[in-house]
């Protein structure tokens, strides 16, 4: 079920740093062309820092570890005409031999699958604000229970509750960890008022912990925020405002499921215009580096 490309299977083979990224934030999380010119450039980084890039998907119906150029224009241009794949549409799209764009929780499956213990992304899902009523629960924080992978994010959006985010997180035994930092940082912004479980200072400490994890025989990931850097951060009004709205439009159209996230983000995208995007890619780039830094230690 599974096509590992032939230089991640060298890097893993060698024992070698490798870096799993996700589809979804190409086909769903950003508009083409700068999806495509990103999902590149974040490769590019990854390798400049010596590890190997692995961008993950599903391709006819197969896991995929590691695209080439041509798949990933093909994941940018075909957009949200590809599926949203989360852990509930894996098999029925292998079965059916479709493609699926992986979010985290995919991600880390596949890059489990092939033996990637590091994965860098932009933000994660998490519990939504109301999800005492609507249940709505990122399955992604599941995955982060169940999955050996260390899943380096800025935190996640303020379209969630980042406070039932972190408790949800605590039940489940995933550790929070932020890189220089005691803040949980919240995407655009560094600041979100809550606090993460271990702040940390060095890859070193950080491939420590989860490889003590795996020695105890735990099962779970580990969830690194890496606040986006002080030049690029949206701070203020104007995103809290941006988010209200999305969150408004949302429940006016009576947007669900799997819908709301992507509808939440191309919304707040539309209404800060391209600052937003450029901060979006700004923390990509710095988490891509990071998440290098901790393959390298691991
Ligand atoms: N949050 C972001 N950017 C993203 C996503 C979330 O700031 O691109 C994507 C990721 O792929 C994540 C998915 O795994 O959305 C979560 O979707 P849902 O909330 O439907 O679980
Ligand atoms: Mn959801």
């Amino acid at each position: 079920m599974l096509d590992i490309h032939p230089e991640v299977k060298e890097a893993l083979d060698a024992g070698k740093p490798v870096v799993a990224l996700e589809s979804t934030i190409i086909s769903h999380g950003m508009p083409y062309p700068q999806n495509v010119e990103t999902a590149l450039q974040v490769e590019q980084i990854i390798r400049e820092e010596g590890a190997v890039p692995a961008t993950i998907a599903m391709i006819g119906g197969r896991c995929k570890a590691g695209l080439s150029k041509e798949e990933i224009e093909y994941f940018g241009k075909k957009g949200t005409a590809i599926a949203k794949a989360s852990r509930r549409d894996l098999g029925v799209l292998a079965a059916r031999g479709e493609d699926g764009a992986t979010t985290v929780t995919t991600t880390m499956i596949i890059a489990h699958m092939a033996g990637i213990r590091v994965f860098a992304t932009g933000g994660i899902g998490g519990v939504h604000r109301g999800a005492e009523t609507s249940f709505d629960i990122s399955a992604d924080l599941e995955e982060l229970a169940q999955t050996p992978v260390c899943v380096v994010c800025a935190g996640a959006k303020a379209i969630l509750d980042l406070a039932l985010t972190l408790e949800y997180l605590e039940t489940h035994g995933v550790p929070v960890i932020g890189y220089g930092t005691e803040e949980l940082p919240a995407f655009y912004s560094r600041h979100s008022g809550l606090r993460v479980d271990y702040r940390m200072d060095t890859p070193q400490e950080i491939a420590k912990a989860f490889a003590m994890q795996q020695t105890l025989g735990f099962r779970g990931g580990m969830l690194v925020t890496n606040p986006i850097p002080e030049e690029y951060a949206m701070d203020g009004k104007g995103i809290d405002a941006a988010i209200e709205q999305a969150l408004q439009e949302a429940e006016e159209k009576g947007i669900k499921g799997k819908e709301t996230t992507p509808f939440l983000l191309a919304k707040i995208k539309d209404i800060t215009g391209g600052d937003s995007l450029d901060s979006n890619i700004r923390l990509v780039y710095n988490n891509a580096r990071l998440a290098a830094g901790i393959a390298k230690a691991l």
